[in-house]
């Protein structure tokens, strides 16, 4: 397998031994930074004719038996790990874990399997109980899913809050599991906020399309294409995705369909979108199967989507994982809606003098909230093309063009925030 960069640093590095990043390796490492970022273009081509290849290079790629020692086994390109074996006590151990996972997800796959991740499944059949009842509760409205045909699929955003307001004994042994304390900081360090919805694909359910997730799978192709190069690769590394098995999950139930190597391509949150790119996932995915307690942890930019259930009779039901980093937050907290209620008229003002606009946009980009995450998935749900919702900056737009008082101003964008609530 080819080490890619930054492959081959462990998953922490040790400030205090300096063998373990030499000053050579560290300059390699910071000339090829450069060259990888500095020197290249800001933007991103949205349709670059050597992307394609790249990528089925890039898929070419075989993980070796022995290029993660501590996997139990490789399947279809995948490492597999076995949690009952390793004692969670075994520092070392641990460790050793925490660097083959970060090295997977970072430089090789990008996908890993850890079996036995919660491996007491009265916790899990307790918890099916739980998310019928909230299925049940839920059924009367229509629900968005974000990738897949309304429909097709049973989907409970925020399952994580709903699981502890519904049963907090349960939520408190479903969430006292070391290995994903283990595996997140693998991926994000100590500090992260865990969000989880549970999928279930109905027997004849369809895949979804293939796509990458959060954040910038979120947005729309045109406005992916805003992002600078570097923050197409800093998407990834916000956020690591995961999926527990609360069924069992043979492969024609539909377990999640994964590109293996794919979040190496750069451009990819631009690629995935066009269809030569799905076409190319069509051909070539893999999944493994799972059984109730396994999960699988995945690169965020890795190309993936849910599996078709051909199955008469199992209901595929994943709970997903989305483990967000505790970086990407301002340090101060700023309160919009009292900066915008005190200066709407200001901002009116500016903008009836202000031709061209750009003074305008500026000033309106400075004090409201151009993000429209985190949300509230139930009241403001994303398309099948799994887009975002209106943020903020999108409401001050409103209010100056049909000038809207201080009063309405602040009655929109309260209701957004009420509406983004839990
Ligand atoms: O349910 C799955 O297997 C994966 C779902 C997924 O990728 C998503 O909803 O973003
Ligand atoms: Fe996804």
């Amino acid at each position: 397998m080819q080490i890619h960069a930054g492959g081959n640093v462990g998953a922490a590095l040790h400030v205090t031994n300096p063998s373990s990043l030499s000053m050579a390796g560290l300059q390699r490492t910071i000339s090829r930074g450069i060259s990888a970022l500095g020197r290249a273009a800001r933007p991103l081509a949205v349709s670059n004719p050597g992307s394609l290849d790249a990528l089925k290079t890039l898929c070419e790629t075989k993980v070796g038996s022995s290029d993660y020692r501590r996997a139990k086994t490789v399947e279809r390109n995948i490492p597999i790990y076995d949690l009952a074996s390793t004692s969670i006590e075994d520092l070392d151990a641990v460790v050793g874990l925490q660097d083959e996972w970060y090295h997977a997800l970072n430089a090789g796959p990008g996908v890993v399997v850890l079996k036995n991740f919660l491996s007491d499944h009265s916790v899990i059949k307790q918890a099916n109980g739980v998310f019928d009842n909230i299925i049940k509760r839920e059924a009367a409205s229509t629900k968005g899913d974000h990738f897949a045909a309304a429909g097709s699929n049973s989907r409970v955003w925020n399952s994580f809050q709903k699981h502890a307001e519904q049963d907090p004994a349960n939520f408190v042994h479903y969430y006292a599991n070391p290995w994903l304390d283990r595996v997140s900081e693998a991926w994000l360090g100590p500090f992260y906020q865990i969000t989880a919805q549970l999928n279930v694909v109905r027997p004849g359910g369809k895949p979804q399309s293939a796509h990458r997730d959060y954040h910038l799978g979120f947005q729309s192709a045109d406005a992916c294409a805003l992002f600078p190069r570097s923050m197409q690769i800093a998407s990834q590394y916000l956020t690591l995705q995961g999926g527990i098995a609360h069924s069992a999950v043979p492969l024609d139930s539909g377990p999640t369909r994964l590109l293996p190597f794919s979040q190496l391509l750069p451009e990819g949150y631009l690629a995935w979108r066009l269809p030569e790119f799905t076409n190319f996932f069509n051909e070539r995915w893999v999944s493994l199967p799972m059984e109730i307690g396994d999960a699988v942890f995945f690169n965020p930019a890795l190309f993936h989507a849910a599996g078709q259930n051909d199955t008469k009779t199992i209901e595929r039901s994943v709970n997903l994982l989305q483990i967000s980093s505790a970086f990407g937050r301002p340090m101060e907290s700023v309160n919009n809606l009292k900066i915008i209620r005190k200066s709407w008229e200001q901002l009116k003002k500016l903008a009836r003098d202000d031709k061209e606009g750009h003074r305008t946009a500026a000033c309106v980009n400075a004090m409201a909230e151009g993000y429209p995450f985190p949300s509230n998935l139930d009241r403001r749900p994303p398309g099948p093309d799994g887009m975002a919702p209106i943020s903020e900056v999108d409401v001050l737009w409103e209010g100056l063009r049909d000038n809207w008082s201080t009063d309405h101003i602040s009655e929109k964008l309260q209701q957004l925030i009420d509406d983004s609530d839990s």
